[in-house]
């Protein structure tokens, strides 16, 4: 008797889910040269503003927790490209500077709250983790690992009902994509065919744990299939190839069919945040990453069979480190806020 039922069960759903309609399968971003430069650009910006943080960090110049995302620079810049500023929504969690920078926001600001200055996006008093910019689309910046999935949700669900046409970017990582609230988030989206995208930045390791030895299920692009969310597995080193899912995933949901997962496969070169020792892996596992993989490597080898001519590269690189270092003494220029803003933007008595 169980077992018969335990049958149709199983044939009942194999059925549901080989009939749900999925999107077509991505294909490589076609970019022209000019767009190939503007990836470029904008991703050498994010690594070295990342640097640039990190020496700042070292110097005691940016107190409390600190997150990098050198590595990780194709996936903000390849979805974020896709996406209408000013219509769509980005929300994210802790390692959160590359996602403003590719929101457009001016990466003195984002400096400036680094290093707790008045002049910063939350005026010196969120940090790293904790910037917003509601002018630009960007919800954050959240301390709370998976919260961003939860709040996204919700920005979908704003979205849909204003009937704005926007899709909210929820991005996440691979320990995140084990949390409850992922899940319950998941159900509701699906269920009311929410505008949003749900990119799983698997960059290997959450904290010290490799996501082999944290997940049953290791290929995370496959999460949503019990709630008939379909998901794609992309290389998210490959800015055209993640600009490619992003036209996909973008088609499907503005098309109001409801969610899409995108799992990008990604590394992270820099230890979980600046206290990481990185005990957890060899230096030769990153060292072969970055040999191999490296995401502004690779599109520097598109750039050139394009025709782009190294000293035009050689040109950029010095205008994005000009920018970077106005940024660090910009921060560093800026007085820190006034003792009385400790008593301002926090919630007192009637809540
Ligand atoms: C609810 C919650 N649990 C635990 C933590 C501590 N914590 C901070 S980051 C992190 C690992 C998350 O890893 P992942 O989602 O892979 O993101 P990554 O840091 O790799 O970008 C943990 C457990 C937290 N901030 N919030
Ligand atoms: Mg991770």
């Amino acid at each position: 008797m169980a077992k018969a039922a335990t049958k149709k069960n199983a044939a009942a759903s194999g059925n549901q889910i080989s009939n749900r309609e999925r999107p077509a399968d991505p294909k490589p971003y076609k970019a022209s040269k000019e767009e190939l430069l503007a990836f470029y650009e904008e991703m050498l910006l994010i690594r070295r503003f990342e640097e640039k943080a990190g020496q700042l960090y070292g110097l005691g110049l940016i107190g409390g927790f600190c997150h990098l995302y050198i590595g990780q620079e194709a996936v903000v810049t390849g979805l974020q490209s896709a996406i209408s500023p000013g219509k769509d929504s980005v929300i994210t969690g802790y390692r959160d500077h590359g996602h403003m920078l590719a929101c457009g926001i001016d990466p003195n600001v984002v400096m400036a709250e680094l290093t707790g200055r008045e002049a910063g996006i939350s005026r010196g008093k969120g940090g790293s983790m904790h910037m917003f910019s509601v002018e630009h689309g960007f919800y954050g910046g959240h301390g709370i690992v998976g919260a961003q999935v939860s709040l996204g949700a919700g920005l979908a669900f704003a979205h849909k009902y204003k009937d704005d046409g926007g899709v909210c970017l929820s991005y996440f990582g691979d320990g995140a994509a084990n949390q409850g609230q992922v899940y319950e988030s998941f159900n509701m989206a699906e269920l009311w065919k929410l505008p949003i995208i749900f990119v799983i930045e698997n960059n290997q390791y959450a904290m010290g744990t490799s996501v082999n030895r944290a997940s049953s299920e290791d290929q995370l692009y496959k999460r949503g299939e019990s709630f008939r969310i379909p998901g794609i597995q992309v290389d998210g080193m490959d800015v055209l190839a993640v600009r490619g899912a992003a036209e996909t995933a973008l088609d499907w949901v503005r098309a109001g069919k409801g969610p899409v997962l995108l799992e990008m496969k990604t590394y992270r070169y820099r230890g979980h945040s600046m206290s990481d020792p990185a005990k957890y892996r060899s230096r030769e596992e990153v060292q072969s990453v970055r040999e191999k993989s490296d995401p502004l490597e690779r599109l520097k080898a598109q750039l050139f069979e394009a025709g782009v001519k190294e000293d035009d590269l050689k040109v950029m690189e010095k205008e994005i480190r000009k920018r970077v270092n106005e940024s660090a003494d910009f921060a560093e220029t800026s007085p820190e806020p006034d003792v009385a803003e400790l008593y301002t933007d926090i919630l007192v008595e009637q809540y």
